[in-house]
């Protein structure tokens, strides 16, 4: 199945060589890289942009300025899904840049995808595990996803995790370019959508570990944010 992993990146330059190496050796040919990057002050941008230039494997999506990590993704899957020339892949991973989602999983959640349309990297599933978060973030991450679940009625225990697979046609009807959130709530619309759309959804466990290098770029009000969608998204249900 030809996949294309999309990786947002926001000052990475720490992360993104090392992680398109780890991903280029665990994945066999059938799947290329898509870098998602916001004009990344630290230069993130320019060294995928070296990288491309020999390695067909890996492209470079370029923006003009940060507008956070739901625009990011929206973007990269209009870019792929209608894609210029290119053929579209059948399936797409959306993973962070930061080695908190392990490049071992990728051909695990891919292989899941061959009886499933969405494939969710699961921190809160059996066997799955957060491995270095204080306990602070741990109960903010634990109580969000209940409270979203309670709410939403949704049955998938991460639901705001940013490790996906998606069917491409799946990715489609989900329509994230209507989604109006960013961050966490981005993410967590898109699985409540695509559960609502009665798609066949399979949690794969993994461990998820605190980012390698560089530093976070999610704020409170993108926690407030979702907090308030998971809001939206009950009373809509009702
Ligand atoms: N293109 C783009 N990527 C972003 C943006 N914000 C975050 N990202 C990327 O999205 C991924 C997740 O962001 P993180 O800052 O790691 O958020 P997080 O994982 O919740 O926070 P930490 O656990 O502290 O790392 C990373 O690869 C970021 O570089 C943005 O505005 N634009
Ligand atoms: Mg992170």
């Amino acid at each position: 199945m030809h996949s294309v992993v999309i990786i947002p990146t926001y000052n990475e330059r720490e992360n993104i060589l090392s992680l398109l190496d780890a991903l280029e050796r665990r994945c066999g040919p059938e799947v290329s890289f898509l870098v998602v990057d916001d004009s990344s002050p630290d230069g993130t941008g320019n060294l995928v942009h070296q990288r491309a230039v020999n390695d067909p494997r890996v492209r470079l999506f370029s923006r003009p300025k940060k507008e956070g990590l739901g625009p990011a993704y929206t973007a990269a899957f209009e870019h792929v899904l209608t894609a210029s020339g290119d053929p579209v892949p059948e399936s797409i991973v959306q993973m962070d840049a930061d080695f908190s989602h392990h490049p071992d999983d990728v051909p695990r959640l891919l292989a899941t995808l061959e009886h499933a349309d969405l494939v969710v990297g699961s921190r809160y599933c059996p066997s799955g595990s957060v491995a270095n978060w204080n306990w602070r973030r741990r109960f903010l991450s634990r109580v969000a996803n209940e409270y979203a679940r309670l709410l939403t009625r949704v049955s998938v225990r991460d639901l705001t995790a940013g490790f996906c697979a998606w069917r491409a046609d799946v990715l489609r009807r989900v329509a994230p370019s209507t989604i109006r959130a960013d961050g966490y709530g981005y993410l967590l619309a898109m699985k409540v959508r695509a559960a609502r759309l009665g798609t066949r959804i399979a949690e794969v466990p993994i461990i998820f570990r605190e980012r390698r290098g560089g530093v976070s770029k999610i704020s409170s009000h993108v926690i407030g944010e979702a907090a308030l969608l998971v809001l939206r998204l009950a009373i809509r249900r009702w």
